[in-house]
């Protein structure tokens, strides 16, 4: 099984690389964040918190995004492979990731880090605002605290990955294309 991170900050590029990877390698596509706005979608009570977090800017709690992970998990036993986008977003879910995996006898291959700089993150994210439904992209200072909350709890979850020598850094800068390049040369390395 090879299973992957796409990790950086919001707007980075996870979800727009994802696509591109899941099309040309199969992987099962794990977006905390879609798998939480199809629960609000559904209307369900814990899309609803979640929708309320969300337009905040704010992380949702640790235990529902790992049931959430957890029943994925199960319920795709016979995948070759998963991409992880936008999880694990703290420690504790890092932690839990890497349990679950182990249950399974199987291990996160390589966490692929997009960088992106503040402001081209800012100017993504207002512009993707202005065209979709996502009620998290319209309003500058609920951005700004997507942001902060990644730099306060996210960004420590790559120096987990970096102690087991996963993390590979991948400038998020350039063309759509440019980038699915880069990213497609460190999973082809790994998959020979
Ligand atoms: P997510 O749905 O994960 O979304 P995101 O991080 O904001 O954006 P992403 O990185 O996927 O966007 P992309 O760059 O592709 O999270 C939303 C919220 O859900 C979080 O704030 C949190 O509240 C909650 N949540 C999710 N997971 C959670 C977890 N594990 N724990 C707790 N809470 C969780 O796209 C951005 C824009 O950039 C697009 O318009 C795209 O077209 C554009 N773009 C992409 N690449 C580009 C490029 N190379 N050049 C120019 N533009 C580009």
């Amino acid at each position: 099984m090879f299973n992957l991170i796409l990790f950086g900050p919001p707007g980075s590029g996870k979800g727009t690389q994802s696509e591109k990877l899941i099309a040309r390698y199969g992987f099962k596509h794990l977006s905390t964040g879609d798998l939480l706005r199809n629960e609000f979608r559904n209307g369900t009570a814990l899309g609803l918190e979640a929708k309320s977090l969300m337009d905040q800017g704010k992380l949702v709690p640790d235990a529902v995004v790992i049931g959430m992970i957890r029943t994925a998990l199960e319920q795709n036993p016979d995948v070759n492979g998963f991409l992880f986008d936008g999880f694990p977003r703290t420690n504790a879910q890092a932690e839990a990731l890497d349990s679950l995996l182990a249950e399974k006898n199987t291990t996160i291959r390589v966490v692929l880090a997009l960088q992106v700089s503040k402001s081209e993150l800012i100017k993504r994210l207002l512009n993707r605002g202005l065209t979709s439904d996502r009620t998290d992209d319209v309003n500058e200072s609920v951005i700004g605290s997507r942001i902060e909350e990644y730099e306060r709890k996210t960004a420590a979850v790559a120096d987990h990955y970096k102690k087991l020598d996963k993390v590979v850094y991948i400038p998020g800068e350039g063309t759509v294309e440019e980038i699915f390049g880069a990213l497609s040369k460190e999973i082809d390395r790994r998959q020979m």
